[in-house]
């Protein structure tokens, strides 16, 4: 059994921020080796195909969402073995949804993760199909008897998968988010990114619910948290994608402007928009009262996410 020994105290201050960064460090080399394990090897037929997804997946993500799932799951003491192909899935799922993010008829972006953007690199048309099957692979995961996720639970996990990814998710939030324009209004900002953004986040935490064998009632503070933390993510990026920097990020700074997209920097300016995600953080974290030193883990990643850099 896989197990965390991070999750034993909580540290303060300083040393959290010490912590967590082991934390993520060891939680991200956990997922990268079973995501590894899990993409179909480079070599088989097609090639272009298999290659495509493992460039696509295998290159530096900061497997956040993945994380998350762990984290949630841990704090209602699961063993990892139980969120795993959750975890994994949600990373798939997020890793898809770059590379469409991506594309010439999306963002065309040259970057991603610091290296060309799975289109640069591979044709339009395989990556594409790359992306495809990496949002399929999800779900098979998922149903996967290896991971002896019990029935009743894995439909569960599907469905929120399902949901999420279609056209009351991700789909509409990306379809909300390109017909947006310097006048959209506030409703179709917060539409698009509850749903291209946020929604991914609840998910995950959700997942780790699942895993977790947890209750209504953790379904509905985590869920909480994880859209406010989720929509802080998104805050951060817009207000990155003015004042970061392309070493940092490892992708190019300003698409958003250079597309006109309403951003919520565009909507409320710099210092309004950053109060919003402080303020954001905050509610993530006081709803999670009632778990104690055990959640000292989502606390901090909370305030990760609104310091981050990249
Ligand atoms: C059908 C899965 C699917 C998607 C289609 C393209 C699309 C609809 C949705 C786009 C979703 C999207 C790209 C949202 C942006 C979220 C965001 C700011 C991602 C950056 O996340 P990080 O910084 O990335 O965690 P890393 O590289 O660390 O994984």
């Amino acid at each position: 059994m896989i197990c965390c020994a991070m999750l034993a105290f909580a540290p303060q201050g300083r040393d959290m921020d010490t912590r967590l960064n082991e934390y993520l460090e060891e939680s991200r080399r956990l997922i990268d080796a079973h995501i590894d394990q899990t993409l179909p090897p480079p070599s088989m037929h097609p090639k272009p195909l298999y290659q495509a997804m493992r460039y696509c997946v295998l290159n530096g993500g900061k497997r956040l969402r993945a994380i998350l799932t762990l984290m949630v799951s841990r704090m209602l003491n699961a063993p990892d073995e139980a969120a795993l192909a959750p975890a994994l899935a949600v990373e798939l799922i997020h890793c898809s949804s770059l590379a469409i993010d991506d594309l010439p008829c999306m963002d065309d972006a040259e970057l991603r993760r610091g290296k060309p953007a799975l289109h640069k690199v591979f044709p339009e048309g395989i990556s594409l199909m790359a992306a495809d099957a990496l949002m399929n692979m999800s779900f098979e995961l998922i149903s996967d008897p290896a991971y002896l996720i019990p029935d009743d639970v894995a439909v569960k996990m599907i469905g929120l998968l399902a949901d999420t990814i279609g056209p009351h998710g991700m789909v509409g939030g990306q379809a909300a988010d390109l017909q947006s324009g310097p006048d959209s209004s506030f409703a179709n900002l917060r539409y698009t990114h509850m749903n291209k953004t946020a929604a991914l986040f609840v998910t995950a935490a959700r997942l780790g619910v699942l895993a977790g064998n947890g209750t209504s009632a953790d379904d509905a503070r985590i869920s909480g948290y994880a859209r406010a933390i989720g929509i802080a993510f998104q805050i951060v990026d817009d207000i990155l994608d003015l004042t970061g920097d392309v070493a940092l990020l490892g992708k190019q700074p300003g698409i958003d402007q250079q597309r006109g997209r309403m951003t919520f920097v565009n909507y409320y300016g710099l210092n309004k928009a950053r109060r919003i995600a402080e303020n954001s953080i905050n509610w993530a974290t006081n709803g999670l009262a009632t778990y104690g030193d055990r959640a000292w883990t989502l606390r901090a990643l909370a305030h990760y996410i609104l310091e981050r850099d990249r």
